[in-house]
């Protein structure tokens, strides 16, 4: 028997300068050994966080065509992956996308990206959080940070005043939008450690990854982790161990870029990490 190489789409925007989104998605994929297509949300000349004067291309207008020229070709997907999306207008484009490629066995991952350190990025309104928690209800596993994961519940953001009680709420909560995975990523208890919980709904189980924490802001590690997440779930690992190598491998990530003395606005030095990634997943 053959074992079919699987077909993942990514559904993202091109940051032409400073890794994130589909130039951390493509790669990480792509050598996770998955066949990657990409669905380009917008093209920015930098990313939005720490540039002036970005250029901004919405390609809202595109992707319905898009779609229809892959449901004419009857293509199927064994995951579909969001992240950042052009315009508000894009939530339900993409949610109609879902309903179209949803087949059975397939994942949805839905990344709700819009938000983080207790702030909506720049170029969204308030109304992209109620959206978003539309697209939830469509995806297998979601993958909020605490920022997001506040946005969409509508409920106050709380800094780094909680416990895992706290945690273990804001899990159930936002098990209600519709996912029967979640991911909540940037939990540390102590500055010691950052790392992500999980809970998974049909067995009513949390579990929680952990690393050394690295002080500041690294850009782009939360598409390094929702990337990495589905390359090692999409090659048989559980949720709990799927996380652990998300975790472990932005943890890798930020070790070399600090090693590298690299401006972090450039995002992370995730390319000399991939041969540990290409171990971890059991790929060589
Ligand atoms: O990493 C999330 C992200 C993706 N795409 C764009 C961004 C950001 C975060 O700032 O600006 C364009």
């Amino acid at each position: 028997m053959t074992n079919k190489q699987k077909h993942i789409l990514a559904i993202h925007d091109i940051s032409c300068v400073g890794r994130c989104s589909l130039t951390i998605a493509l790669p990480i994929l792509s050598v996770a050994g998955f066949d990657t297509s990409v669905l380009p949300t917008a093209v920015l000349s930098t990313h939005t966080g720490g540039f002036e004067n970005f250029t901004y291309r919405d390609l809202t207008d595109d992707i319905n065509p898009i779609a229809d020229h892959w449901r004419s070709l009857n293509l199927n997907f064994d995951a579909l992956y969001s992240g950042f999306l052009g315009s508000y207008e894009q939530i339900d484009i993409i949610a109609n996308l879902f309903d179209t490629f949803k087949i059975k066995d397939n994942l949805i991952l839905v990344d709700p990206v819009m938000a983080d350190n207790g702030e909506l990025y720049s170029i969204y309104s308030p109304e992209m959080a109620k959206g978003m928690a539309k697209l939830c209800k469509k995806a297998d596993i979601i993958v909020p940070n605490l920022t997001e994961a506040a946005f969409l519940l509508d409920e106050p953001y709380v800094g780094k005043n909680y416990d895992q009680n706290y945690i273990e709420g804001l899990l159930k909560r936002l098990a209600e939008l519709g996912a029967k995975k979640i991911v909540l990523t940037g939990i540390s208890f102590d500055d010691t450690q950052l790392g992500a919980a999980t809970y998974d709904v049909t067995n009513n189980t949390f579990d929680y990854a952990f690393n050394q924490a690295h002080p500041g802001h690294f850009h782009g590690t939360g598409d390094i982790f929702g990337s990495t997440l589905l390359s090692a779930l999409m090659n048989g690992f559980s949720l709990t161990d799927a996380s652990q190598i998300a975790v472990d491998f932005s943890h890798e990530c930020i070790v070399k870029t600090i090693a590298l003395d690299q401006e972090r606005r450039y995002g992370v030095c995730f390319e000399q990490a991939l041969p540990y990634l290409i171990k971890r997943l059991g790929l060589n």
